[in-house]
C-alpha cells in the first residue's frame, strides 16, 4: 500500500468547469461566508462571532496578514469589517463539531491516513491531549503532565539540543512566539523553522539587502492613496479579500493598477465591494488597467526591461538618488539594454504592452508595489524583488506618502513570529539583549530552516519535532520524502486546533496537543487574557477572543510552552515560567525590554488601533543597510528551459482553502467546482500536447541538478482542464500537488521552495 497521501479526492464525476467569474465578492459572498458559518457553528454561535471579527474589542481575524482601517488614518471601521474568507477562517475553528477521544478509539492512525485533508479537517475541533506509543495503532487520551514529562524526558535524552526542530506556524501569537523561542533557546538550538521559510523568505532577505529592513514600507493609507499600484504574482479576491476595497479606493481616487499574473484572476479584474449600493447592484469597479498575462518565471525579465525604459526615458528621481541611493553607476552599466527577443520569450508579453506598463511607471508620482508567492517562490525570487525594489528607487518611491514596497503577508501573525524572535538565523543582537533579560546563554550558531529540517530528519540528524500550528506534511515539498521524514523521527509533537495529516504522519511516538483558537476566551489565574498580533503593515495590535473554548481541556499555547519550558528546563531555570501563563502582561513587560520598537508595550498594544512598529526607510529615509543606503542591485535572469512537450506547472491556492485546510470544493472565481484534483492548462497547450480537457491523468515532474540524472515525481490521476493560463503554463491547487516540488529546488538565497516553476509532464492513466 501506498503511505504517501491519498489519491482521491473525490468522486471523479463531480468535477463541473463553468466560465471563470467575471467579478469578485459581491452579494454571493456575503451568502456564501453566512452559509458556511450556519454549517460549522449553526445561527447563534454566527451572530455572537462574526460581528466581533476585527472590531478592536474582538479578536483579530484569523485568515490573512491585511491590515484593518485605522482611526489614525481617518478611517472608520464599518459594522462588518470582514471577507468572505474571513469569515470561513472563523466558522473553521468556531464550528462545533468534536475530535475526542472516541473518535480516535473508532479510526485507526493508519485509517485516517487515507482520508483527503478535506476530510480530515471537516472532523472538527480537537479536544484532548492525545498519544501514539511506539507499536500502538490508535491514538489515546493522556493526561496534560504526563505528557510534558513524555516530551520534556524525550527532548533531555538527545545527545545534543541541535536533534530536534521546532517549527511555528504564523497563526502563533507575539506572547506565544516570544516565550517559544525563548524556550527553545534556553534548551540550547536555533532550529526555528517556520512558514514564513516557504513563504515571504525571499522578501525578507532581497529587501534586508536592498533597503535595510525586511517588512513592507506601506501604510494602509499609503497603498489607498498612491497613483499606482502594482499588483504582481498575487491574488488579493481570494487570499487578501479585502485588498480589493483599498484598490477599488485607488481607482476611485483616479490611480491606475497593473496586474502581473500568468492567469487572469477574478478579483484582480473586477470587485463588486458587498458593503455599496453599486457593489451590490451594480456592475462593480474595474480594477486591472493594464493586465500583463506573463510566462511563469519571467517577472525578472519583466522588471528589468521597465527599468531600461525608465533609464533611457531619464525619468530617474537623481536627488532621492544621489542622496539615499548606493551602487546607482554599476547598476546602470548593465541596465539600458534591452535584447527584446529575450524579453518576450521569457515574459511571453508583447513588447508594446511592456512599453506600456514602463509609461504608466514612468508617469505615476506615487508608486506601490505589491506582491506575494508568484514571486517569491521561484528559484529567482529574491532577485526578481531586488529588481522590482530597483524600479522603485530608480523612481525614488521609498519612503514617501502613497509610495513603497508592499509584501502582501500571508498567515495573521507571520510577520509578528518573526519580530518575536521565531527566525533560524536571528542577529546577535536580539540574543543579547534575549540573554540579558533573563540569564540565559543562548547559541549564537545558526539554526535549520524548513528544508534543512527536513533534509537533517532525512539523513537522521534530527529525530525530534515539534510543530506550534501548522500542518508541516502537507505545507512542505516533495510530500513522499517529508512524510518518510517525519516518519523516522523518534518523537513528533504537533499543537493543534484541528486534524491534519501531520497527526497521520506519525514519529515512533506521536502527540496531539490540542490549543485555544484565536476565537475563543483565555482565561488564566489572574483572569481573562488578550494577545498581540501584527499585521503585514507593522501594525501590532491586541486580539481577544470571545468564545466559549472548544472544550475544557484546552491549554492556551502560552500556557503550553510555560508548562513544558518548565518540566524540560527543570524548577531552577532562571525564567519565571509560571508567572508568565498566569498573567500575559508579564511576557509583555519583557517582549517591551528585549524586541527593539516594542517599548512601552503594555501600554501601546491597549491603544484602540495599538501601535505602528518603526520602519527606518518608511518614517524618515534611513537605510540601515551594510552600506548605509539603499542599494541598488545587479540581477540577472536565467531563462528557464522547459523541455518540449513539458509545461510549467505553479501550484496555487483555490478560494475555498486556507493553505492546507480545505474549506470546500468550490473554487468560484475560477469557475472550478467540486474537484481539486485538476491541472488547469491553456487549451491551444492541450491541444498541443494531444490531450482534452476532461482527460485523466497522472502528472509527472522532472528535475535535475546540474548534469545529474533526470529525477520523476509523481502525483497521480489528475483531471486536466482548459483553461486560459499564460501559454506553456500549468496550475494545480497546493497541497495536492506538493508530492511533485522537489525537495532540493530552491530559491537561490532564501532556500524556499520553488513552488510556482515545476517542469511537468502529463500521462494518460
Ligand atoms: N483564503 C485564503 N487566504 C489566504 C491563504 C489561503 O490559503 N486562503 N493563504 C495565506 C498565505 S500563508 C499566503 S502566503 C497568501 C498567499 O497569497 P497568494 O500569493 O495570492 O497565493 P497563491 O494562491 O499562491 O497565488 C499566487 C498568485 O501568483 C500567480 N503566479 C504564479 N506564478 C507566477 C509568476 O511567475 N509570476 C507572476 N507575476 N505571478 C505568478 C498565480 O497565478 C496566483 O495568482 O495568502 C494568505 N491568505
Ligand atoms: N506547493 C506549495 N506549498 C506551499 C505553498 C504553496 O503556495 N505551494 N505555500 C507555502 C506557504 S506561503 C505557507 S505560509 C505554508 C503554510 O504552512 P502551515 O502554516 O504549516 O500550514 P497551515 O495549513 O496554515 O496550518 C494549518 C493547521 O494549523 C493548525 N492551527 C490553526 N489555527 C491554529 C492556532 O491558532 N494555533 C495552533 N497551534 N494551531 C493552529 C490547525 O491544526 C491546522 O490544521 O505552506 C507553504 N507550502
Ligand atoms: S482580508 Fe484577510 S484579515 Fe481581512 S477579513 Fe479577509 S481573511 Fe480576514
Ligand atoms: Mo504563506
Amino acid at each position: 500500500m501506498s503511505r504517501g497521501a491519498p489519491e482521491q479526492d473525490i468522486d471523479e464525476g463531480a468535477l463541473e468547469v463553468g466560465t471563470p467569474g467575471r467579478a469578485a465578492a459581491g452579494v454571493k459572498g456575503v451568502l456564501v461566508s453566512l452559509q458556511r458559518s450556519w454549517e460549522q457553528m449553526g445561527t447563534t454561535r454566527t451572530v455572537r462571532t462574526l460581528p466581533l471579527l476585527n472590531q478592536r474589542s474582538g479578536f483579530d481575524c484569523p485568515g490573512c496578514a491585511w491590515p484593518d482601517p485605522r482611526e489614525a488614518d481617518g478611517d472608520k471601521r464599518k459594522l462588518a469589517e470582514f471577507c468572505e474568507n474571513g469569515a470561513k477562517a472563523v466558522a473553521e475553528e468556531a464550528t462545533t463539531r468534536r475530535v475526542g477521544p472516541d473518535f480516535f478509539a473508532r479510526h485507526s492512525v493508519a485509517e485516517l491516513a487515507t482520508k483527503t485533508d478535506y476530510w480530515l479537517g471537516q472532523q472538527g475541533r480537537l479536544t484532548h491531549p492525545m498519544v501514539l506509543r511506539d507499536g500502538d495503532t490508535h491514538y489515546r487520551p493522556i493526561g496534560w503532565d504526563e505528557a510534558f514529562g513524555l516530551i520534556a524526558d524525550s527532548l533531555n535524552a538527545l545527545d545534543s539540543p541541535d536533534r530536534a526542530a521546532f517549527y511555528t506556524s504564523g497563526r502563533t501569537s507575539n506572547e506565544a512566539a516570544f516565550l517559544y523561542q525563548l524556550m527553545i533557546r534556553s534548551f540550547g538550538t536555533n532550529n526555528l523553522p517556520d512558514c514564513s521559510n516557504m513563504c515571504h523568505e525571499s522578501s525578507g532577505s532581497a529587501l534586508k539587502e536592498t533597503i535595510g529592513i525586511g517588512k513592507g514600507s506601506v501604510s494602509l493609507s499609503d497603498v489607498e492613496h498612491a497613483d499606482l499600484v502594482l499588483v504582481v504574482g498575487q491574488n488579493p479576491g481570494t487570499n487578501h479579500p479585502r485588498m480589493l476595497s483599498s484598490l477599488e479606493k485607488v481607482k476611485q481616487r483616479g490611480g491606475r493598477i497593473i496586474a502581473v499574473n500568468p492567469l487572469p484572476e477574478t478579483g484582480l479584474m473586477r470587485f463588486k465591494n458587498p458593503q455599496t449600493v453599486r457593489g451590490v447592484v451594480g456592475g462593480g469597479t474595474a480594477l486591472a488597467d493594464e493586465f500583463a498575462q506573463i510566462r511563469i518565471g519571467g517577472d525578472l525579465a519583466l522588471f528589468k526591461a521597465i527599468n531600461a525604459l525608465v533609464l533611457r526615458a531619464g525619468a530617474v528621481d537623481e536627488q532621492f538618488i544621489a542622496e539615499y541611493a548606493h551602487g546607482y553607476d554599476e547598476f546602470v552599466a548593465q541596465a539600458t539594454e534591452i535584447d527584446w527577443d529575450e524579453v518576450t520569450e521569457a515574459t511571453g508579453l508583447s513588447r508594446e504592452q511592456i512599453e506600456r506598463i514602463a509609461d504608466m511607471v514612468i508617469s505615476s508620482e506615487r508608486t506601490v508595489a505589491c506582491w506575494a508567492m508568484g514571486l517569491t517562490q521561484q528559484k529567482q525570487g529574491v532577485a526578481t524583488i531586488r529588481e522590482v525594489v530597483n524600479t522603485l528607487l530608480l523612481r525614488g518611491m521609498i519612503g514617501k506618502p502613497g509610495a513603497g514596497v508592499c509584501p502582501v503577508r500571508g498567515h495573521s501573525n507571520v510577520q509578528g513570529d518573526r519580530t518575536m524572535g521565531i527566525w533560524e538565523k536571528m542577529p546577535d543582537s536580539f540574543l543579547d539583549a534575549l540573554d540579558r533579560e533573563f540569564g540565559i546563554t543562548s547559541p549564537r550558531h545558526h539554526g535549520l530552516d524548513t528544508v534543512d529540517t527536513i533534509r537533517a530528519m532525512r539523513d537522521g540528524r534530527v529525530t525530534a519535532f515539534l510543530g506550534m500550528g501548522g500542518n508541516f506534511v502537507s505545507a512542505t515539498p516533495d510530500t513522499d520524502a517529508t512524510m518518510a521524514a517525519l516518519r523516522d523521527c523518534e518523537l513528533t509533537v504537533q499543537v493543534s486546533t484541528k486534524l491534519n495529516r501531520s497527526h497521520v504522519t506519525p514519529g515512533r511516538t506521536a502527540l496531539i496537543l490540542p490549543t485555544l483558537g484565536r476565537t475563543e476566551r483565555d482565561t488564566q489565574a489572574s483572569g481573562e487574557q488578550f494577545v498581540t498580533v501584527e499585521d503585514s503593515m507593522s501594525v501590532v495590535h491586541a486580539s481577544r477572543g470571545r468564545l466559549a473554548p472548544a472544550s475544557e481541556n484546552l491549554l492556551s499555547e502560552v500556557a503550553i510552552i510555560c508548562r513544558l519550558a518548565r518540566r524540560l528546563l527543570g524548577r531552577d531555570h532562571p525564567v519565571r515560567w509560571e508567572d508568565f501563563e498566569r498573567d500575559y502582561d508579564l511576557v509583555r513587560d519583557h517582549i517591551a525590554n528585549v524586541v527593539p520598537g516594542c517599548e512601552d508595550y503594555n501600554r501601546r498594544v491597549r491603544e484602540p488601533d495599538g501601535f505602528v512598529l518603526p520602519h527606518p526607510p518608511r518614517d524618515s529615509r534611513t537605510f540601515p543597510t551594510s552600506t548605509g543606503k539603499a542599494n541598488f542591485t545587479v540581477n540577472v535572469p536565467e531563462p528557464i528551459r522547459v523541455p518540449e512537450g513539458r509545461l510549467l506547472l505553479q501550484t496555487l491556492r483555490s478560494h475555498d482553502q486556507y493553505n492546507t485546510t480545505i474549506y470546500g470544493l468550490s473554487d468560484r472565481y475560477r469557475g472550478v467546482e467540486d474537484a481539486r484534483r485538476v491541472v488547469l492548462v491553456n487549451p491551444t497547450d492541450l491541444a498541443r500536447l494531444g490531450f482534452a480537457d476532461g482527460d485523466l491523468v497522472d502528472v509527472v515532474s522532472e528535475w535535475a541538478t546540474g548534469d545529474g540524472p533526470v529525477q520523476e515525481r509523481r502525483a497521480k490521476r489528475f483531471r486536466l482542464v482548459g483553461y486560459p493560463t499564460a501559454a506553456g503554463c500549468a496550475a494545480a491547487y497546493y497541497p495536492e500537488a506538493n508530492p511533485l516540488v522537489p525537495l532540493d529546488s530552491v530559491a537561490e538565497k532564501s532556500n524556499t521552495p520553488v513552488s510556482k516553476a515545476v517542469i511537468v509532464r502529463f500521462e494518460r492513466t
